[in-house]
Protein backbone atom coordinates (compact mmCIF):
# COMPACT_ATOMS: atom_id res chain seq x y z
CA UNK A 1 0.00 0.00 0.00
CA UNK A 2 1.60 3.53 -0.74
CA UNK A 3 1.64 5.94 1.42
CA UNK A 4 -1.11 7.97 -0.18
CA UNK A 5 -3.58 5.66 0.31
CA UNK A 6 -2.27 5.49 4.19
CA UNK A 7 -2.92 9.50 4.46
CA UNK A 8 -6.09 9.50 2.94
CA UNK A 9 -8.37 8.21 5.99
CA UNK A 10 -6.42 10.43 8.45
CA UNK A 11 -7.35 13.62 6.10
CA UNK A 12 -10.66 12.73 6.20
CA UNK A 13 -11.60 12.01 9.83
CA UNK A 14 -9.65 15.37 10.14
CA UNK A 15 -11.83 17.29 8.32
CA UNK A 16 -15.10 15.61 9.80
CA UNK A 17 -13.96 16.53 12.89
CA UNK A 18 -13.42 20.36 12.24
CA UNK A 19 -16.70 20.30 10.55
CA UNK A 20 -18.66 18.74 13.56
CA UNK A 21 -16.63 21.19 15.48
CA UNK A 22 -17.93 24.37 14.14
CA UNK A 23 -21.63 23.18 13.98
CA UNK A 24 -21.87 21.62 17.36
CA UNK A 25 -20.87 25.24 19.01
CA UNK A 26 -19.33 23.37 21.65
CA UNK A 27 -17.16 25.19 23.23
CA UNK A 28 -15.07 22.66 25.31
CA UNK A 29 -14.77 20.39 21.94
CA UNK A 30 -13.87 23.15 19.78
CA UNK A 31 -10.47 23.17 19.88
CA UNK A 32 -9.95 19.42 20.08
CA UNK A 33 -8.23 18.11 17.34
CA UNK A 34 -8.27 14.34 17.34
CA UNK A 35 -5.57 12.44 15.27
CA UNK A 36 -6.31 9.07 14.19
CA UNK A 37 -2.70 7.00 12.78
CA UNK A 38 -2.83 2.99 12.34
CA UNK A 39 -1.58 0.87 15.35
CA UNK A 40 0.74 -1.53 14.55
CA UNK A 41 -0.12 -4.74 12.31
CA UNK A 42 -1.65 -7.25 15.03
CA UNK A 43 -0.76 -10.65 15.02
CA UNK A 44 -1.51 -12.98 12.04
CA UNK A 45 -5.43 -14.91 13.02
CA UNK A 46 -5.99 -18.54 12.56
CA UNK A 47 -6.40 -19.94 9.42
CA UNK A 48 -10.22 -20.33 8.69
CA UNK A 49 -11.63 -23.26 7.79
CA UNK A 50 -11.69 -24.84 3.48
CA UNK A 51 -14.42 -22.80 2.24
CA UNK A 52 -17.29 -24.65 0.19
CA UNK A 53 -16.09 -25.95 -4.13
CA UNK A 54 -16.46 -23.49 -5.77
CA UNK A 55 -18.93 -23.84 -9.16
CA UNK A 56 -17.29 -25.62 -12.02
CA UNK A 57 -15.13 -24.07 -14.58
CA UNK A 58 -16.07 -23.00 -18.38
CA UNK A 59 -15.94 -25.52 -20.99
CA UNK A 60 -12.01 -24.84 -22.15
CA UNK A 61 -10.71 -24.48 -25.66
CA UNK A 62 -10.60 -28.09 -28.04
CA UNK A 63 -6.98 -29.31 -27.36
CA UNK A 64 -4.84 -30.45 -30.09
CA UNK A 65 -5.11 -33.51 -32.14
CA UNK A 66 -3.27 -36.62 -31.12
CA UNK A 67 -0.74 -38.64 -32.08
CA UNK A 68 -2.34 -41.11 -35.19
CA UNK A 69 -3.21 -44.87 -33.39
CA UNK A 70 -1.77 -48.03 -34.71
CA UNK A 71 -3.11 -49.11 -37.77
CA UNK A 72 -6.11 -52.21 -37.43
CA UNK A 73 -5.56 -55.87 -38.90
CA UNK A 74 -6.73 -56.73 -42.37
CA UNK A 75 -10.70 -57.53 -42.80
CA UNK A 76 -11.59 -61.10 -43.94
CA UNK A 77 -12.05 -61.69 -47.62
CA UNK A 78 -15.91 -60.74 -48.79
CA UNK A 79 -18.08 -63.29 -50.72
CA UNK A 80 -18.51 -62.38 -54.42
CA UNK A 81 -20.75 -60.02 -55.61
CA UNK A 82 -23.71 -60.30 -58.23
CA UNK A 83 -22.55 -61.50 -62.21
CA UNK A 84 -22.25 -58.12 -64.06
CA UNK A 85 -23.86 -57.75 -67.59
CA UNK A 86 -23.23 -59.50 -70.27
CA UNK A 87 -20.47 -57.41 -72.26
CA UNK A 88 -20.56 -56.48 -76.34
CA UNK A 89 -20.22 -59.01 -78.79
CA UNK A 90 -16.83 -59.82 -80.43
CA UNK A 91 -15.99 -59.58 -83.67
CA UNK A 92 -16.33 -62.87 -86.07
CA UNK A 93 -12.88 -64.85 -86.07
CA UNK A 94 -10.83 -65.45 -89.10
CA UNK A 95 -11.82 -68.89 -91.25
CA UNK A 96 -10.03 -72.08 -89.80
CA UNK A 97 -8.27 -74.00 -92.04
CA UNK A 98 -10.40 -76.65 -94.13
CA UNK A 99 -10.76 -80.34 -92.33
CA UNK A 100 -9.22 -83.35 -93.92
CA UNK A 101 -11.55 -84.80 -96.65
CA UNK A 102 -13.94 -87.45 -95.05
CA UNK A 103 -14.12 -91.72 -96.13
CA UNK A 104 -15.62 -92.27 -99.36
CA UNK A 105 -19.47 -93.31 -99.75
CA UNK A 106 -20.89 -97.29 -100.33
CA UNK A 107 -21.05 -97.59 -103.96
CA UNK A 108 -24.75 -95.78 -105.21
CA UNK A 109 -27.21 -98.12 -107.04
CA UNK A 110 -27.61 -98.60 -110.79
CA UNK A 111 -30.58 -96.14 -111.12
CA UNK A 112 -33.09 -94.36 -108.97
CA UNK A 113 -34.98 -97.10 -107.95
CA UNK A 114 -36.61 -95.89 -104.69
CA UNK A 115 -38.77 -93.83 -106.75
CA UNK A 116 -39.96 -96.23 -109.18
CA UNK A 117 -40.27 -99.01 -106.53
CA UNK A 118 -42.45 -96.84 -104.47
CA UNK A 119 -44.71 -95.96 -107.61
CA UNK A 120 -44.65 -99.78 -108.36
CA UNK A 121 -46.10 -100.27 -104.82
CA UNK A 122 -48.69 -97.62 -105.22
CA UNK A 123 -49.96 -99.07 -108.28
CA UNK A 124 -50.03 -102.67 -107.15
CA UNK A 125 -52.16 -100.88 -104.19
CA UNK A 126 -54.45 -99.91 -106.34
CA UNK A 127 -54.87 -102.99 -108.94
CA UNK A 128 -55.82 -104.58 -105.52
CA UNK A 129 -58.44 -101.93 -104.88
CA UNK A 130 -59.94 -101.81 -108.20
CA UNK A 131 -60.12 -105.95 -108.51
CA UNK A 132 -61.99 -105.70 -105.52
CA UNK A 133 -64.39 -103.61 -106.75
CA UNK A 134 -64.66 -105.44 -109.69
CA UNK A 135 -65.17 -108.17 -107.75
CA UNK A 136 -68.04 -106.22 -105.97
CA UNK A 137 -69.64 -105.09 -109.15
CA UNK A 138 -69.17 -108.83 -110.23
CA UNK A 139 -70.68 -110.14 -107.04
CA UNK A 140 -72.76 -108.21 -105.52
CA UNK A 141 -74.75 -105.33 -106.88
CA UNK A 142 -77.67 -105.98 -108.27
CA UNK A 143 -76.94 -109.93 -108.28
CA UNK A 144 -74.69 -109.40 -111.68
CA UNK A 145 -75.11 -112.02 -114.56
CA UNK A 146 -73.11 -113.82 -115.97
CA UNK A 147 -72.43 -117.21 -118.18
CA UNK A 148 -69.60 -118.84 -119.29
CA UNK A 149 -67.80 -116.23 -121.22
CA UNK A 150 -69.88 -113.35 -120.86
CA UNK A 151 -70.77 -110.60 -117.26
CA UNK A 152 -74.02 -108.65 -117.85
CA UNK A 153 -74.78 -105.71 -115.70
CA UNK A 154 -77.89 -104.04 -115.19
CA UNK A 155 -77.58 -99.86 -115.57
CA UNK A 156 -80.24 -98.63 -113.61
CA UNK A 157 -80.10 -94.88 -115.17
CA UNK A 158 -82.45 -94.30 -117.83
CA UNK A 159 -80.78 -93.44 -121.16
CA UNK A 160 -81.37 -93.11 -124.94
CA UNK A 161 -80.36 -96.26 -126.89
CA UNK A 162 -77.33 -94.39 -128.36
CA UNK A 163 -76.45 -93.32 -125.13
CA UNK A 164 -76.67 -95.79 -123.43
CA UNK A 165 -74.56 -97.92 -125.58
CA UNK A 166 -71.71 -95.43 -125.61
CA UNK A 167 -71.95 -96.08 -121.69
CA UNK A 168 -71.42 -99.43 -122.32
CA UNK A 169 -68.34 -98.68 -124.37
CA UNK A 170 -66.74 -96.26 -122.11
CA UNK A 171 -66.63 -99.21 -119.29
CA UNK A 172 -64.81 -101.77 -122.25
CA UNK A 173 -68.18 -103.54 -123.17
CA UNK A 174 -71.35 -102.74 -124.90
CA UNK A 175 -75.02 -102.84 -124.88
CA UNK A 176 -76.15 -106.72 -124.25
CA UNK A 177 -76.40 -109.14 -127.16
CA UNK A 178 -78.13 -112.04 -126.53
CA UNK A 179 -77.32 -114.41 -129.72
CA UNK A 180 -78.26 -117.81 -127.90
CA UNK A 181 -81.07 -119.30 -125.26
CA UNK A 182 -78.76 -119.29 -122.72
CA UNK A 183 -77.49 -115.47 -122.58
CA UNK A 184 -81.23 -114.10 -123.13
CA UNK A 185 -82.67 -116.33 -120.72
CA UNK A 186 -79.59 -114.89 -118.09
CA UNK A 187 -80.78 -111.36 -118.83
CA UNK A 188 -84.21 -112.23 -118.49
CA UNK A 189 -84.04 -113.30 -115.13
CA UNK A 190 -81.68 -110.30 -114.15
CA UNK A 191 -84.63 -108.38 -115.19
CA UNK A 192 -87.02 -110.68 -113.36
CA UNK A 193 -84.65 -110.53 -110.15
CA UNK A 194 -84.17 -106.44 -110.08
CA UNK A 195 -87.83 -105.86 -110.70
CA UNK A 196 -86.95 -103.93 -114.01
CA UNK A 197 -89.74 -103.99 -116.77
CA UNK A 198 -87.81 -103.53 -119.81
CA UNK A 199 -83.71 -103.07 -120.88
CA UNK A 200 -82.28 -101.32 -124.16
CA UNK A 201 -80.34 -104.43 -125.66
CA UNK A 202 -77.83 -103.68 -128.22
CA UNK A 203 -79.77 -104.94 -131.22
CA UNK A 204 -81.25 -102.72 -134.08
CA UNK A 205 -82.09 -102.27 -137.43
CA UNK A 206 -80.87 -98.42 -138.14
CA UNK A 207 -78.93 -99.35 -141.11
CA UNK A 208 -81.88 -101.21 -142.73
CA UNK A 209 -85.16 -101.29 -141.95
CA UNK A 210 -86.60 -104.89 -140.78
CA UNK A 211 -82.93 -105.83 -140.97
CA UNK A 212 -81.52 -106.69 -137.02
CA UNK A 213 -77.94 -106.10 -136.80
CA UNK A 214 -76.18 -106.75 -132.73
CA UNK A 215 -74.31 -103.45 -131.97
CA UNK A 216 -71.11 -105.20 -132.78
CA UNK A 217 -72.32 -105.36 -136.34
CA UNK A 218 -72.96 -109.46 -136.34
CA UNK A 219 -76.33 -110.18 -138.00
CA UNK A 220 -79.26 -111.25 -135.91
CA UNK A 221 -78.91 -114.86 -137.61
CA UNK A 222 -79.85 -118.12 -135.62
CA UNK A 223 -81.40 -117.08 -132.40
CA UNK A 224 -84.30 -114.57 -131.75
CA UNK A 225 -86.84 -114.00 -129.13
CA UNK A 226 -89.44 -111.80 -130.43
CA UNK A 227 -92.58 -111.66 -129.12
CA UNK A 228 -95.51 -112.20 -131.27
CA UNK A 229 -96.31 -109.77 -133.32
CA UNK A 230 -92.97 -108.04 -133.05
CA UNK A 231 -90.92 -106.40 -134.58
CA UNK A 232 -93.37 -104.53 -135.72
CA UNK A 233 -91.92 -101.14 -136.58
CA UNK A 234 -94.71 -98.97 -135.41
CA UNK A 235 -95.55 -95.48 -136.18
CA UNK A 236 -92.51 -96.42 -138.85
CA UNK A 237 -90.45 -95.09 -135.77
CA UNK A 238 -88.79 -98.25 -134.13
CA UNK A 239 -85.81 -99.53 -135.03
CA UNK A 240 -83.98 -100.33 -131.50
CA UNK A 241 -85.10 -103.53 -129.44
CA UNK A 242 -86.23 -104.07 -125.78
CA UNK A 243 -85.75 -107.24 -123.69
CA UNK A 244 -88.59 -107.95 -121.31
CA UNK A 245 -88.70 -110.25 -117.95
CA UNK A 246 -90.17 -112.83 -119.63
CA UNK A 247 -86.86 -112.79 -122.44
CA UNK A 248 -89.05 -111.07 -125.18
CA UNK A 249 -88.40 -109.02 -127.36
CA UNK A 250 -90.06 -105.66 -128.94
CA UNK A 251 -88.51 -103.22 -131.49
CA UNK A 252 -89.44 -99.67 -130.32
CA UNK A 253 -88.32 -96.08 -130.92
CA UNK A 254 -84.19 -95.28 -129.82
CA UNK A 255 -85.10 -91.94 -128.42
CA UNK A 256 -87.46 -92.88 -124.82
CA UNK A 257 -84.90 -93.35 -121.88
CA UNK A 258 -84.99 -96.40 -120.25
CA UNK A 259 -82.40 -98.68 -118.12
CA UNK A 260 -80.26 -100.37 -120.15
CA UNK A 261 -77.94 -104.10 -119.83
CA UNK A 262 -74.15 -103.72 -120.96
CA UNK A 263 -72.30 -107.19 -121.72
CA UNK A 264 -68.51 -107.51 -121.06
CA UNK A 265 -66.49 -110.36 -122.43
CA UNK A 266 -65.26 -112.78 -119.49
CA UNK A 267 -61.62 -112.59 -121.45
CA UNK A 268 -61.15 -108.90 -121.90
CA UNK A 269 -61.61 -107.89 -118.33
CA1 LIG B 1 -87.50 -100.70 -137.55
CA1 LIG C 1 -92.65 -102.68 -131.95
Amino acid sequence: MSPHMLLLPVMVLATLTLVRTSYAQQPEESCTVQILVPGLKGEPGDKGQKGAPGRPGRLGPPGDMGPPGIKGHKGVLGSHGKVGPSGMKGNKGEMGDPGPNGPNGEPGLPCECAPIRKMIGEMDLLVAKLSSELTFIKNAVAGIKETESKVYLLVKEEKRYWDAQLYCQARGGHLAMPKDNVSNSAIAAYLREAGVSRVYIGLNDVDREGVFTYVDSSPMSTFSAWRRGEPNNAYDDEDCTDLLPSGEWTDVSCTPTMYFVCEFTKDSI
